[in-house]
């Protein structure tokens, strides 16, 4: 079973923190719509929604997915880069805490979870505005021992590394763009991060009309996608990726994916 650690719309979401993009009014009632959609859509796809206790005062709050990251039997609590958004960290600690061995991100370190892309044996990290060398390199320290290698990856023109890339499934024993086996297929935006960095991995590129198309969520073998960007859609069912469209217009406006609003873990036991 999945669980899935979501959080309310705030009503100050308006004020949220914006780097790439400029202001525009956000609608509370639409978003907090296109959030209830998400999480029926997570539901759909087999996940028990479980939602922290509400941060009205936080502006950033709905965006869970920067305060964890989950592995196998261990749950990292960040630094988020966003002094703003330190305070969101405490109740997911709270949450995850009765299921999975916790480590902590510690000042001077910084690291935003949108900025952490795991794939088989190897934890790909954005140095971004808001992740530093030192949280990659305390995160480092953190997988060592469950064998995971961490390889940190410059990312330009957005906020995230999984803004530019994401997984968007595996293929047992296809052949990766430098002649290496590999299953892992990538769904990427090459103009914010160099593709060379996931040599011998498949490689979906958006369409160039959706520069944000490349985070995408894969739940049990869907991806879901912002109904936003149909032609990536398309690009990801004519490779054999199902897909399913959720409405995510008025989140983009405070620079959040569909990655962005969720947390998720096996439930063991
Ligand atoms: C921020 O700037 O922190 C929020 N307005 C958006 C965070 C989106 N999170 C993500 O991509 N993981």
């Amino acid at each position: 079973m999945l669980l899935a650690f979501t959080r309310a719309v705030p009503p100050s979401i308006g004020r949220c923190e914006l780097t790439y993009i400029a202001r525009e009014p956000i609608d509370y009632a639409r978003a907090v719509q296109e959030h209830a959609a998400y999480e029926t859509c997570l539901r759909a796809l087999g996940c028990e929604v479980r939602r922290l206790p509400d941060a009205p005062d936080l502006p950033d709050s709905v965006f869970v997915e920067d305060t964890a990251i989950v592995f196998d039997d261990l749950a990292v609590i960040t630094r988020p880069g966003a002094a703003s958004r330190r305070p969101e960290r405490d109740a997911m600690a709270a949450a995850l805490g009765p299921h999975r061995r916790l480590a902590f991100i510690e000042s001077p370190g910084t690291l935003d979870g949108g900025d952490v892309l795991v794939t088989p044996g190897r934890v790909f990290v954005g140095i971004s505005g808001r992740t530093n060398p030192d949280g990659v390199r305390q995160l480092a320290t953190h997988l060592a021992p469950l064998g995971l290698d961490v390889l940190p990856v410059p990312v330009s023109g957005c906020l995230h590394l999984k803004s530019a890339v994401t997984v968007a499934g595996h293929r047992p024993g296809a052949r990766g763009s430098q002649g290496a086996t590999s299953d892992t297929i990538l769904v990427i935006n090459p103009a914010w991060v160099d593709p060379a960095v996931f040599a011998g991995l498949a490689l979906i590129e958006v369409d160039p009309q959706e520069p944000a198309a490349a985070n995408v969520l894969r739940i049990a073998d869907r991806l879901v996608c912002a109904e936003a960007h149909p032609r990536t859609r398309q690009r990801l069912e004519a490779y054999g990726l199902p897909t399913v469209a959720v409405p995510a217009a008025e989140l983009a406006k405070a620079e959040g994916g569909v990655t962005c609003c969720s947390v998720m873990l096996t439930r063991r036991g």
